[in-house]
């Protein structure tokens, strides 16, 4: 891999003003930088001293704690220093002003972890873990980047990987050694059991319904019903704000309003839909047709209806959930204890609602364990070396020759090195980093 020459430099906390900033270098220019701007001359390693930081005119920007972790031992495997300064907007520019006309450049998203991939700290898994400790803002998401950081994906991206390298290793015997008449045989059954086991394998972690990918992205929830049943009302209530427009129009939304919130320690997108109906409105019927297809894409369907009509819809799925709302309008007694009961406006039974919502994601990730796919590029990945894996076994049972199997099994292999990053780097790189915040 291409050895980096230059140094760079970022903001490593938050938007100042703050009451830190951390700035973090790395590079070979990590020393220079110490001595021409630091009133010291070195740093002990991995120890925090109190320090000035200069302008390159020799002018206090501040003073600070400065941490100097020398390669190979540090999280990008290169000379990196950390300081931490008053968080001022002032302080902060001044400060990477002068560590930059001290031989830096300003970090680009993610170059730091890149580094640190490059230097063979982190696979690209872990790597991808670390925007995800960032990004998490529910505690399923943590919990489920913190195994990833862990490891989970590149074990077992890799374990299925070593499987293909053993599976290789028979197949080149039989065609270094070709023995006329039994190789075939010989080599045949071990591998094609080998193949079937792992295919078996690939198939039931695509065959997740994608929960760890919606515990990362977040569950889509869709509320849908007939015009003014109350479901922006119902929206707004989840959200405790005004999101979605509310009148006693029938057809007010048309559009899909969306929001954002954390429910039970799930991240969860709630939407707002176009009443279903039958209408002759271009603009309502586009609206319809969103509706439906936010229908089709949720994990969860969330029925409403008013309490005073009787609720039917040929649509709903095994697990949704439906609400009679305005129940302020009928008689208590009347409303049947299957059905969730709330009145929307005046904000009763919201928390059924949430309650059930909850209950309802917790039994779609109760047999979550490790994560096995937490991306759209990793299902990718996979699928592509299912189906790398299925030609090697069509291969193999029509008797084509050892050579193609092998060269499908290759192209699996190449497959899953492409998702921990051991293979071929640098065509995923840029997609991967690019996500990352600047100064991580
Ligand atoms: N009485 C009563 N009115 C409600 C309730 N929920 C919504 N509404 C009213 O019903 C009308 C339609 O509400 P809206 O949320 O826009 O319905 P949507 O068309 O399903 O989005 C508005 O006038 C709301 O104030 C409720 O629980 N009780
Ligand atoms: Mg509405």
């Amino acid at each position: 891999m291409a050895i980096r020459r230059d140094t760079i430099c970022a903001l490593a906390s938050g938007l100042p003003p703050s009451a830190i900033s951390v700035i973090r270098v790395s590079g070979p220019a990590t020393t220079e930088i110490i001595e021409s701007r630091l009133s010291v001359s070195s740093l002990k390693p991995r120890h925090a001293s109190l320090v000035d930081l200069r302008s390159g005119s020799g002018a206090v920007i501040d003073s600070g704690l400065a941490i100097y972790m020398p390669g190979p031992a540090s999280y990008t495997g290169e000379d990196t220093l950390e300081i931490s300064l008053h968080g001022g907007r002032m302080i902060t520019e001044l400060a990477l002003k002068s560590i930059m006309s001290a031989g830096a450049r300003l970090a680009e998203p993610g170059e730091f972890t890149r580094r640190a991939f490059e230097a063979g700290k982190l696979d690209l898994t872990r790597a991808e873990a670390v925007a995800d400790l960032i990004d998490a803002e529910s505690e399923a998401q943590l919990s489920q980047a913190l195994k990833q950081m862990d490891g989970a994906l590149e074990d077992l991206y890799s374990g299925w990987r070593t499987d293909l390298t053993e599976i290789l290793a028979l197949l080149e015997a039989s065609i270094d050694f070709p023995d006329e008449d039994d190789a075939p045989d010989r080599v045949d059954a071990p591998v094609l059991a080998k193949l079937n086991a792992l295919r078996t394998e690939l198939t039931d972690a695509l065959a997740d319904g994608n929960i760890t990918e919606r515990i990362r992205e977040g569950f889509k929830i869709a509320i849908l019903g007939k015009p003014n049943a109350g479901k922006s009302t119902l929206l707004n209530q989840l959200a405790k704000r005004d999101a979605a427009i509310v009148t006693d129009i029938p057809g007010t939304t048309r559009d899909v309003v969306e929001v954002r919130l954390v429910l039970g320690g799930f991240l969860v997108w709630i939407s707002d839909t176009a009443g279903l109906r039958e209408t002759s409105d271009l603009v309502e019927a586009e609206g319809v047709r969103r509706a439906l297809k936010a229908a089709d894409e949720a994990d969860l369907r969330l029925w409403i209806h008013d309490a005073r009509e009787m609720f039917e819809s040929d649509r709903v799925q095994p697990g949704d959930l439906v609400v009679s709302n305005k129940s302020d309008l009928v008689d208590p007694e009347s409303v049947s204890r299957e059905t969730l009961s709330i009145s929307a406006k005046a904000g009763t039974g919201i928390d059924l609602i949430e309650a059930a919502i909850i209950e309802r994601l917790g039994s779609l990730t109760q047999n979550v364990g490790a994560p096995i796919i937490t991306r759209a590029r990793h299902r990718q990945g996979l699928e592509r070396a299912l189906s790398h894996l299925e030609t090697a076994i069509d291969h193999l049972e029509s008797g084509i020759g050892a050579e193609f199997v092998s060269e499908d099994v290759r192209l699996a292999s190449r497959e899953l090195g492409t998702l921990t990053g051991h293979v071929d780097p640098e065509s995923v790189l840029g997609a991967v980093f690019s996500s990352f915040c600047i100064g991580k």
